[in-house]
């Protein structure tokens, strides 16, 4: 039998990429990112796993070890990115959850794929997984997971945290196999969601669906006790300080705001490309102002940096073509030689120049139309270790209900967001100090290895029996 493991992480992606060397030969670097640095401690503490689709399609990669973890990477046809990744993952479910900014496609060779890869994902951690260990699966792309695997192997503490919103009763209600996903979710022990909103809703559908009858935060399913409960996702808080700190990010910073004219004030947005995000809503916005002269391009300059995401799937090609268009009118209109009003990036950054956009930007703008958390708005904040800034913050995103000293708007309220970009820019630097450390101190109070330690401590303290 092959080694077998005491913690394991389920994911849709392994926390790593592929590099080709110099002679074409594969290498892997661990992807950075706010997860992976929460994780890997633990991971290596407990002697564990990570099981997730290593990017390409075909064969998988053979397991290897990185950073003390080992991974194991999951196989993916090209028909099953198309349809389970690109279709049902992220032309269903990701727009149901996200209130249906765009209209779910409802597709059943889709959910057929979900459902084969989801068992495949399953088998793999019944396999790697030691007796009576900790399995954590992860977010909407593997919501079968826990009941395939706890039917495959009942001693195991299965934990599965949601990353996006979990949907009202009347959205969910919309999927096909709805009684299938809310009975996967519910093969698990501890079902984390971002916010407590989420997990009511769940546990209301316990009832509306299956006719259960949640009590608190639990609910009684064949006998077992299944808990589910908000812990809100952080970021890594030290890393964010420490390149804030770092002089040669801090002189890019100046080198960024020189560039832009020096005295012209910087309205940063960092987005992935994607319609929850918000990115028309605000361009709209900004337009209005500067037509009614209430900004001008000659004191600010508004930096959009676009990550490209999802291109195969339709929606996300609209969109990046509805954005460039409404960028080009924008310079178009209101820029001059020199003094383009919109500085649209459309790639990824690495985390260095990312921190020094943060360290120059005058005011953050954060106003996506649903958002399960939005680590931005934490790195933002996090970053700003002078207290000086300020953070424009969509309500809808599950951030705004800690962050609740930053300028809160309704982005679908195009009058509301002027409003906010203005009082953002105008408010004394007093008062937006005050705001950001009080900010600054929820962020560094509860960062992600704490979200981790707390998910955990659930997830073990778990009673699995039902109360008699
Ligand atoms: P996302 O929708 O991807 O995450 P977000 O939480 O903002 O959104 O995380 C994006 C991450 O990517 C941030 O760490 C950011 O720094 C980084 N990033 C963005 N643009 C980049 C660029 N151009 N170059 C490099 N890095 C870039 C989903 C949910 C969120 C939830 C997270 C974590 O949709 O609601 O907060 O998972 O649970």
């Amino acid at each position: 039998m092959n080694e077998q493991y005491r913690f394991v992480v389920v994911a849709n992606r392994l926390p790593v990429d592929e590099i080709l060397d110099d002679e074409g030969k594969r290498e892997w670097t661990r992807s950075p990112g706010g997860l992976v640095s929460a994780l890997q401690p633990t991971v290596r503490a407990r002697h564990g796993a990570w099981i997730g689709w290593a990017g390409g399609t075909g064969d998988a990669p053979e397991p290897f070890e990185l950073d003390g973890m080992w991974l194991h990477p999951v196989a993916l046809s090209s028909d099953e990115l198309d349809f389970y990744y690109e279709g049902e993952s992220n032309a269903t479910i990701w727009p149901l959850y996200h209130d249906a900014v765009e209209t779910p496609a409802f597709h059943r060779r889709w959910r057929q794929a979900y459902w084969r890869v989801n068992q495949r994902f399953a088998e793999a951690a019944a396999e790697l997984a030691a007796p009576g260990a900790t399995v954590w699966v992860h977010d909407y792309q593997l919501q079968l997971v826990p009941a395939m695997l706890r039917k495959l192997r009942p001693d195991l503490r299965i934990g599965f945290f949601l990353h996006i919103p979990f949907p009202p009763v009347e959205l969910f209600m919309q999927m096909p196999w709805r009684t299938r996903v809310l009975e996967g979710l519910l093969g698990a022990d501890l079902v984390g969601f971002q916010r407590p909103g989420g997990a009511e809703n769940f546990l209301r559908l316990t009832r509306t669906l299956l006719g259960l009858e949640p009590d608190g935060d639990h609910v009684v399913v064949d006998g077992r006790t299944v808990t589910a409960r908000a812990f809100p996702i952080s970021i890594d808080v030290a890393e964010m300080e420490q390149l804030a700190a770092d002089p040669q990010i801090q002189q890019r910073a100046k080198q960024l705001s020189e560039e832009l004219g020096g005295h012209r004030r910087l309205l940063l947005c960092v987005d992935r490309l994607d319609y929850t995000k918000g990115i028309e809503h605000r361009l709209k916005a900004y337009r209005e102002l500067l037509a009614e002269g209430r900004l001008s391009n000659r004191d600010v300059a508004l930096v959009q940096v676009a990550t490209p995401s999802r291109l195969r799937v339709a929606q996300y090609r609209q969109l990046r073509e509805r954005v460039e268009r409404e960028v080009g009118r924008i310079n178009g209109e209101y820029g001059e030689v020199g003094l383009a009003p919109v500085h649209y990036l459309f790639r990824s950054y690495d985390r260095e120049e990312l921190l020094a956009l943060y360290l120059a930007a005058d005011v953050m703008l954060v106003t996506p139309l649903r958002d399960g958390m939005n680590l931005v708005a934490k790195e933002y904040v996090a970053a700003r270790t002078d207290n000086t800034g300020a953070l424009v913050l969509s309500e809808f995103t599950g951030a705004a209900a800690e962050l609740s000293d930053a300028f809160l708007v309704n982005p679908h309220d195009v009058d509301g967001l002027k409003q906010a970009f203005v009082q953002a820019l105008e408010t004394p630097p007093d008062e937006r100090g005050a705001r950001m450390r009080r900010m600054r101190d929820q962020v560094c109070a509860y960062d992600v290895t704490r979200w981790a330690k707390e998910f955990l401590e659930a997830l073990g303290e778990c009673d699995r029996t039902a109360p008699r």
